[in-house]
């Protein structure tokens, strides 16, 4: 017999919980709430219902108050919810505290991220970096929840990378975590291998990054045919990926496809991330893909450029792409360091690869100069300040294609053909 799909798929109903203590910024808890119900979807959940608490500073038994906590209790009851998010990290005892309270499953943010990064990963290196985050953090939280691990099942938050579940015998743990390690070692050391023979090439190569669901992907494929996964789920690209992309002028940078970038990203997968953000950071430049019809745009800006300079590509050359115009009223004039485009439809793109090319030529771009034979002189400024790239003799004077930056193109803009 036919079982329909809506029948197999169970999905989890849900309660999301958000504390506002005295430090807080009200806005951002909204924004990371909302977020939380995108990545509770993205999980395969559903949300019954959020609650947030005002409060001095969180309970350190029950992170939210007991008044807080009964009403919880009750809510989930009469919503026949099955799992409850804090969107926060917890400690493995709150976690105990606030099941045996509730009688429901509770997770905390961080092991939700790692819920979807285990569905997402592709690679081998992406799912032992998955593994290994979920054993350093999500097994602590389970084992401290008192549950026989031999019996948990495949929900929302111990779901393992690809297709074995998540390892739960304790006596294993510490052996897995060192073959788990051992392995990565090798994986990045060949990451690494890779990475110098494409910097002794010299081509020049560019990192998209961005908030997650910004459209980096999206853009690579338009530009390079690459067919990238690009998704409206949070973290659909797990691991970097790059191709080639021949310039307007004929010349090729490279392109790399990162992980997406989300608002309080765990620092512990930050940690088992490295390589795999390292990569990204190690580029010549840098494209920051943004929403641009996203309310949050400034913040998720604002959480890009903290971890890029937390990797240390903060001062790499840099343009900022608003991506997703399609769906904007209008947009604003582009400026040198900003381009408005839409990925989907190819809108505004060409402007931005005019960009690119000036930031693979060091921040300078080509121009065509028509010398009259008065003014000769100006090829040898050109000659020693700039990048010569080709010279005719006409009849009317020199005709000269040169790299020029901002300040030359200044000089000799009326000149210029
Ligand atoms: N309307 C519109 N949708 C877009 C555009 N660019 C991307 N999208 C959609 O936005 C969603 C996310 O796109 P992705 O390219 O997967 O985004 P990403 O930045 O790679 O996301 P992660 O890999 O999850 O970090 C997809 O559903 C895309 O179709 C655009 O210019 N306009
Ligand atoms: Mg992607």
């Amino acid at each position: 017999m036919e079982t329909s799909i809506f029948e197999e798929k169970q999905i989890t109903r849900a309660a999301l919980v958000s504390l506002i203590t005295a430090g807080t910024d009200v806005e951002g808890a909204e924004a990371s709430l909302e977020e939380l119900e995108l990545l509770l979807e993205t999980a395969g959940g559903e949300c019954a219902f959020t609650m947030t608490q005002n409060r001095e500073k969180p309970d350190a038994g029950t992170y939210i108050g007991a008044g807080k906590l009964d009403e919880l209790a009750e809510l989930c009851k009469s919503n026949d919810v099955s799992l409850i998010v804090f969107d926060s990290e917890l400690s493995p005892s709150q976690i105990r505290n606030i099941e045996d309270a509730t009688g429901v499953a509770t997770i905390d943010r961080s092991m939700l991220i790692l819920d979807i990064f285990a569905l997402h990963a592709k690679s081998r290196e992406g799912k032992l970096q998955v593994e290994l985050a979920q054993l350093r953090y999500v097994i602590p939280r389970l084992i401290g929840s008192g549950k026989d691990l031999s019996r948990l099942g495949g929900g929302i938050g111990t779901r393992g990378p690809g297709e074995s579940k998540l390892e739960s015998d304790r006596r294993h743990l510490r052996r897995r975590m060192a073959s788990l390690e051992e392995a990565l070692k090798e994986v990045e050391q060949n990451r690494l291998t890779q990475r110098k023979s494409r910097k002794k090439s010299g081509v020049f190569n560019i990192a998209v990054v961005g908030y997650t669901n910004a459209g980096k992907s999206t853009l690579l494929n338009y530009l390079t045919g690459a067919g990238m996964l690009a998704e409206d789920k949070l973290f659909a690209t797990l691991d970097t990926t790059t191709r080639k992309f021949e310039l307007p002028s004929g010349a090729s940078v490279l392109m790399t496809d990162t992980v997406g970038f989300i608002r309080n990203l765990p620092h512990h997968l930050i940690k088992a991330f490295r390589s795999t953000l390292e990569e990204a950071a190690d580029c010549d430049g840098v494209l920051i893909v943004c929403d641009y019809n996203d309310s949050h745009a400034f913040d998720q800006l604002e959480v890009t450029k903290n971890l890029l300079s937390e990797l240390g590509a903060g001062d790499k050359p840099t343009l900022l792409v608003y991506n997703k115009c399609d769906l904007a009223q209008s947009v604003p004039e582009n400026s040198d360091d900003t381009v408005y485009i839409s990925a989907l439809t190819g809108y505004g793109v060409d402007a931005l690869t005019e960009r690119m090319e000036i930031m693979a030529n060091g921040g300078k771009r080509d121009a065509v100069y028509l010398f009259p034979q008065g003014e000769l002189s100006h090829l040898n400024y050109l000659y020693q300040n700039c990048v010569v790239k080709e010279v005719e003799y006409l009849p009317e004077g020199v005709r000269v294609l040169a790299a020029v930056d901002e300040k030359e193109a200044g000089r000799f803009e009326k000149w210029e053909k």
